[in-house]
């Protein structure tokens, strides 16, 4: 197999990267003032400005070329139409068929998924209006207020993130809340103030038998019981989504009240299938499809338009530019919106979940870098604590501004001053600051020659640092889930041109079975010799300190 690193157009981009390292941004800007023309682009609704980079025309034909030789268009094709692009665990992985909103059937093993995708958005649609105009009792005759959703991962992030993002559309009356971590204080400070008569648990979870999900299930309806709740009220609050009837029917819930997906949904892209249910609960069915709209339309750009102009190739090409021939191997998110506050711990494991891998497709040892480190926090905040860091530490971070134009709370000029933040942020990262510059200001702010001396070294801003910034009209449904989905393919293309497996997670396998083992052993109170020392001793501390204060 032909490494990436091998392939002509990475040795070429090796050559253009010592040819051109030295070339700053503002350079590059001081000689072209067209760029902000030239690098930019459209699709379902995000404008992406992609100027503030390391590129020249021939940097993003090469990075094309690479696309090319990596067998991108083959690679994108073959996810769409049902192949099994995820060899590990033996499955296609098609959630854009969640989302597909065009009449085109999506065929898996011969047979066509959309009627049974559309079967399940149906039933979510029937039970969440019930739900929202009060027409669903909780067992004592109550409307539902709270909802709560009980799951982990991708049973759990991307639900949270978008209910938080959608939070201005939200139903009056219903509040929802999320319970993910096993830690008891998570559920307990969830019920601390919920009535169990107007409640409703929605157990979340792909295969039905997560450790922390279920512990957590299982403690809710305990709560729920000692209500004064029979066994038989169990059915009017608590509902499931998973693939696994069998494990749903055994916790105790009727699989009527079970609303289903399938094994070719990987559980960090499962927010579209019936996992979704929170979502609509929150913002309703019409504007669910919404989302699902302008996650399609994403899909669409990504699938038709050419290499050089779609949006999600040409962020998946900067990232494998900084991360593999820069060596910047940090990428910053930084959203200009509260609603989008959760989005970068969605994307954390969009991104290092699904790249966070050291071998191709075939099991061999990869030769290069692989998926980057994501993180963030949304601005203005960032800009009093990290920015620091990303301005003047030692490390590149590309960085995404995401800000929506238009806000959903116009309040004075509030909006005003989050925008001029976001473009500040931007323009100080690229043009930094020189000596010139910083002498005549503070010349005129009175400082002597000695004061400017000492200070110059740390009042300079080397600047050169790169960014992206990702602009909607406003952050509604369609726009939110347009850019999950940009996002989505973003890390698909990397992984095409790395050459490994975005879908499976093994990683996360193994925690799940060694935690299971341990916990026995816990439970079991006696000592143990089977770890390393490390591991023996901590727990054999942690029985000994429990028995001291049993
Ligand atoms: C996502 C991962 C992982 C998974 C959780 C929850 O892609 O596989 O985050 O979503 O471990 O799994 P269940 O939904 O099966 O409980």
């Amino acid at each position: 197999m032909t490494q990436p690193v091998d392939l002509p157009a990475w040795q070429a981009l090796g050559q253009h990267f010592q040819a051109s390292s030295k070339t700053t941004l503002r350079d590059l800007f001081a000689a072209d003032n067209g760029r902000f023309d030239q690098f930019q682009l459209n699709a379902a609704g995000l404008f992406l400005d992609y100027s503030k980079n390391h590129i020249t025309k021939e940097t993003t034909s090469l990075l094309v070329q690479l696309a090319d030789q990596s067998q991108l268009q083959n690679k994108i094709e073959a996810m769409f139409s049902g192949d099994v692009v995820n060899p590990t665990e033996g499955r296609p992985a098609l959630h854009t068929a969640l989302r597909n909103r065009s009449d085109k059937p999506v065929l898996v093993d011969g047979s066509d998924v959309m009627p049974g995708i559309n079967n399940v958005i149906d039933r979510m649609r029937a039970f969440s209006d019930r739900v929202r105009n009060g027409e669903w009792k909780g067992h004592t005759g109550q409307a539902i207020t709270d909802v709560v959703n009980i799951g982990i991962g991708g049973s759990d992030l991307g639900p949270l993130m978008a209910c938080e993002a959608l939070d201005a559309f939200a139903h009056d009356r219903l509040k929802l809340h999320f319970v993910s971590n096993v830690d008891g204080s998570h559920l307990a400070s969830t019920i601390k103030h919920l009535n169990p008569q107007s409640t409703l648990f929605i157990i979340a979870s792909k295969t039905f038998t997560t450790q922390e999900t279920l512990a957590n299930a299982n403690s809710a309806k305990q709560w729920f019981l000692e209500s004064d709740a029979e066994q038989g009220d169990v059915a009017k609050h608590f509902v499931a989504l998973s693939t696994n009837t069998e494990r749903v029917t055994e916790f105790g819930i009727d699989s009527v009240n079970m609303f289903e997906f399938w094994d070719w949904v990987g559980g960090r892209y499962s927010l579209w299938s019936a996992i979704g249910l929170p979502v609509m609960l929150c913002i309703g069915a019409e504007r669910f499809v919404q989302f699902l709209e302008g996650a399609h339309a994403m899909d669409e750009h990504f699938r038709t338009a050419p290499l050089a102009s779609n949006m999600p190739v040409t962020m998946a090409l900067l990232t494998i530019w900084y991360n593999n021939f820069h060596s910047a191997h940090s990428h910053l998110i930084a959203p200009y919106d509260q609603y989008l506050h959760r989005f970068p711990a969605y994307l954390q494991q969009l991104t290092m979940e699904s790249n966070g891998k050291s071998v191709h497709v075939d099991g061999s040892p990869i030769s290069c870098d692989t998926g980057p480190i994501v993180w963030g926090e949304p601005g203005t905040n960032g800009q009093h604590a990290y920015f620091q860091l990303v301005h003047q530490g030692t490390h590149i971070i590309p960085t995404d501004f995401i800000l929506p134009m238009e806000s959903l709370n116009p309040i004075g000029n509030h909006h005003e001053l989050l925008m001029a933040n976001c473009f500040a942020q931007s323009e100080a990262l690229m043009m930094g600051k020189n000596s010139e510059e910083l002498t005549l200001e503070m010349q005129s702010a009175g400082a002597g020659p000695d004061e400017i001396d000492r200070l110059t070294g740390h009042r300079t801003f080397a600047g050169n640092r790169p960014s992206n910034t990702i602009m909607m009209q406003r952050l509604d449904a369609r726009a939110l889930g347009a850019l999950i989905a940009c996002y989505e393919h973003k890390v698909f293309v990397e992984s095409a041109i790395w050459d490994i497996n975005p879908f499976d997670q093994w990683g996360v396998e193994l925690g799940k079975q060694l935690a299971s083992a341990i916990q026995t052993e816990l439970a079991g109170g006696k000592s143990v010799t089977g770890h390393d020392a490390s591991t023996n001793g901590l727990i054999n501390r942690t029985l000994k300190m429990r028995n001291l204060h049993a």
